[in-house]
């Protein structure tokens, strides 16, 4: 606006619109812009000239003069620069100057233009050039436009009032610094009352207390913009903004059933889903996120519950085995709370909530149940056939009570040897026992349903069979027993020892001694050790081979069973020479052991042929 370097040009103010402009400029422009100012100079008087935009055209809307005009036509008068001709137009006698076209200030706030007097007599400029300005002067014909819109905002629930919304923008591209043209005023024209705007800023406060996402979650908000101070005559815009409330936790779980009812077989393995409950809650995502628990200490420890992580339900799972003819229904009540806890919305008390859970076991058929996990029995290995060795016994535990048939399914060792009554499980001796060819007997046993099902189960069965005094003692081994020439009398000569298959309780007591006979053997005796060995003992010290070459030694072994059984076996003592010292070279191939039974003609020829035998080696 500095006009120091604009050469001197007189402007004198076309009648009308000029003087018009003038007061305008002055009026609202203040002292900020020049109105005409005829300079005393000689030379042009100029100023700016103000034209409205938007005006209809053509309008005379200022003049110019030069000082050196005195009106006989002699000057003409030349405009150039911005618009010249096109825009604007000068009377070349008169100096008026018309605008030719509408202007918008929007389009081009001023131009700059140029203008020249000139002597039509010399063609001669009779001023230097100068320069003025058009001023294209604001009125309000652009409405407010809002700025990245449309808006989109989300504030959490329960927000106290005056809690910042966002911020709605308008431009105007009239005039900011020319009256109220471009001067925006913001308002809501929708969303009260729980909404405001603030009329300068457009910034979007809450204005309602607690506003809660569970009652509404969505507002649409429409705010108006209006230029020239809102007063009325301006333009107005508006716009939507959609705000939306998140959630915070200010609800707490409530079962949706106060009693759940559930029913489980009670065959069903542990892990099974019995059920589900579900409490409900206002809030969504981690506020709506649930944790329960089964309270009833009683009963905890047969179903366990856990979160079902996508629905947020509780899963009722069996944790134990049941059992329908032992407990056949189960009241538990579960506990729900939130994970998270926020107490400014609500106390601790208010995230939990507690139902009941009852919960009936569906009875299945089951296969019979023995009394017993195993049976163990005993029998004497005489006992007779058909005798009861015992009885094994099954129930439905179902409540049909089917009756029971049984069999033996499986037995160790020989077949047949015992068999079962069908009916009442006695199990009877069927073949004769032998403790010594198997002394155990052990029996599977079937027990099966009839009637209205055939469901069937087993138990084992051991038979221990007793011994009986059965068997007869004898020597443990075939003694060749031998006496050197020079053995002292109370020497002993062997130890023997004796065994029997027979199995009594505490162990065998076998008892030595000699043959029963008329005369006491005066060469040997037999000292019974009491541990089931003995001791064959010299009862002279005058052995010799040219004596006698060898004897007779009758030996009974006797049990402790009641009747006590006994045998005799015989054993050949030969004499030895012994040398070397205590050595018998020929070992004892000639020694025999007879049992009772060898008659004893037979005896004795083979004794003579063993004797001619080993006769030189010894
Ligand atoms: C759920 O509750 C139980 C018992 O109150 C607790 O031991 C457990 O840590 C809780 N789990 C979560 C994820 O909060
Ligand atoms: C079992 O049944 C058999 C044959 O019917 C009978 O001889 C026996 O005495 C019964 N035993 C018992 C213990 O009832
Ligand atoms: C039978 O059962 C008894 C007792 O359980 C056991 O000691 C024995 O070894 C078993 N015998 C056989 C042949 O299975
Ligand atoms: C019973 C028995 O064998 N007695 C004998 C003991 O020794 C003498 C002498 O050698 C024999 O004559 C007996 O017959």
């Amino acid at each position: 606006m500095d006009l120091a370097g604009i050469l001197p040009v007189v402007i004198l103010a076309s009648v009308l619109p000029w003087c018009v402009l003038a007061e305008l400029e002055v009026g609202q422009m203040g002292g900020g812009s020049l109105h005409p100012r005829p300079r005393p100079k000689r030379g042009w008087i100029w100023s700016q000239i103000f034209v409205e935009e938007e005006d209809p055209t053509p309008r005379i809307i200022g003049k110019l003069k030069s000082n050196s005009d005195t009106g006989d036509l002699s000057i003409k008068y030349v405009l150039s620069g911005e618009g010249a001709g096109e825009l604007f137009q000068i009377d070349e006698y008169t100096g008026e100057i018309s605008v030719l076209k509408k202007l918008d200030r929007e389009e081009k706030a001023s131009y700059v233009l140029q203008a020249q007097a000139i002597d039509r007599r010399s063609n001669q400029p009779m001023e230097p050039e100068s320069e003025f300005i058009v001023k294209v002067q604001d009125i309000n014909d652009n409405a407010p436009v809002f700025l990245n819109k449309p808006y989109v905002s989300s504030i959490p629930e329960m927000s106290p009032v005056g809690t910042t919304v966002v911020q709605v923008t308008a431009t105007d591209e009239d005039d900011p610094m020319f009256g109220n043209n471009a001067k925006l005023i913001y308002s809501i024209q929708q969303g009260e009352p729980y909404f405001s705007v603030e009329p300068k800023t457009g910034m979007i406060v809450t204005s309602w207390p607690n506003m809660d996402r569970e009652a509404r979650e969505g507002y649409l908000v429409v705010v108006q913009v209006k230029d020239m101070m809102g007063l009325s005559g301006g333009y107005s815009a508006s716009t939507t903004v959609t705000i939306t409330l998140t959630d915070v936790n200010d609800n707490g779980p409530v079962f949706q059933h106060n009693l759940y009812m559930f029913q489980v077989s009670e065959s069903a393995p542990v892990g099974t889903t019995v059920g589900r409950v579900m409490a409900d809650d206002g809030d969504v995502g981690a506020n709506a996120r649930m944790n329960y628990s089964l309270k009833d200490l009683e009963e905890s420890s047969t179903f366990t519950i856990r979160t079902d992580p996508v629905t947020q339900e509780g899963i009722v799972l069996l944790a134990k085995p049941l059992d329908y003819e032992r407990k056949r229904r189960f009241a538990i009540s579960v506990d729900a709370v939130n994970d998270l806890i926020d107490t400014r919305y609500l106390s601790v008390n208010e995230f939990r909530d507690l139902t009941n859970v009852k919960i009936i076991v569906v009875d299945e058929d089951e296969a019979p149940v023995f009394r017993a996990p195993l049976y163990e029995w005993k029998v004497p290995e005489n006992a007779a056939v058909g005798t009861t060795v015992g009885a094994v016994s099954a129930r439905d535990v179902d409540e049909a009570g089917n009756p029971i048939r049984y069999s033996i399914a499986k037995s160790s060792g020989t077949k047949d040897v015992f068999r079962i009554d069908p009916n009442n499980g006695t199990v009877i001796v069927a073949k004769p026992l032998d403790r010594e060819t198997s002394d155990w007997h052990n029996l599977t046993v079937a027990a099966k349903e009839t009637r209205t099902s055939d469901l069937s189960s087993s138990v084992e069965v051991a038979v221990k069979v007793l011994d009986v005094n059965d068997n007869v003692p004898s020597l443990a081994a075939e003694y060749r027993p031998y006496i050197c020439e020079g053995t002292e009398a109370g020497e002993i000569i062997q130890l023997i020892s004796a065994t029997d298959p027979d199995d009594p309780d505490g162990g065998h007591h076998l008892y030595f001694s000699m043959a029963p006979d008329k005369h006491i053997n005066p060469n040997f005796t037999i000292r019974d050790n009491q541990d089931n060995t003995a001791g064959i003992l010299a009862r002279r010290s005058t052995f010799t081979r040219r004596d006698r070459a060898q004897y007779l030694l009758p030996v009974v072994v006797t049990d402790s069973g009641s009747p006590a059984l006994s045998s005799t076996s015989t054993l050949t003592v030969r004499v030895c020479a012994c040398q070397p010292a205590g050595h018998c070279a020929s070992g004892g191939v000639e020694a025999l052991v007879l049992s009772m039974g060898f008659g004893l003609q037979t005896l004795l020829g083979v004794l003579a042929g063993l004797v001619l035998l080993t006769e030189q080696s010894c």
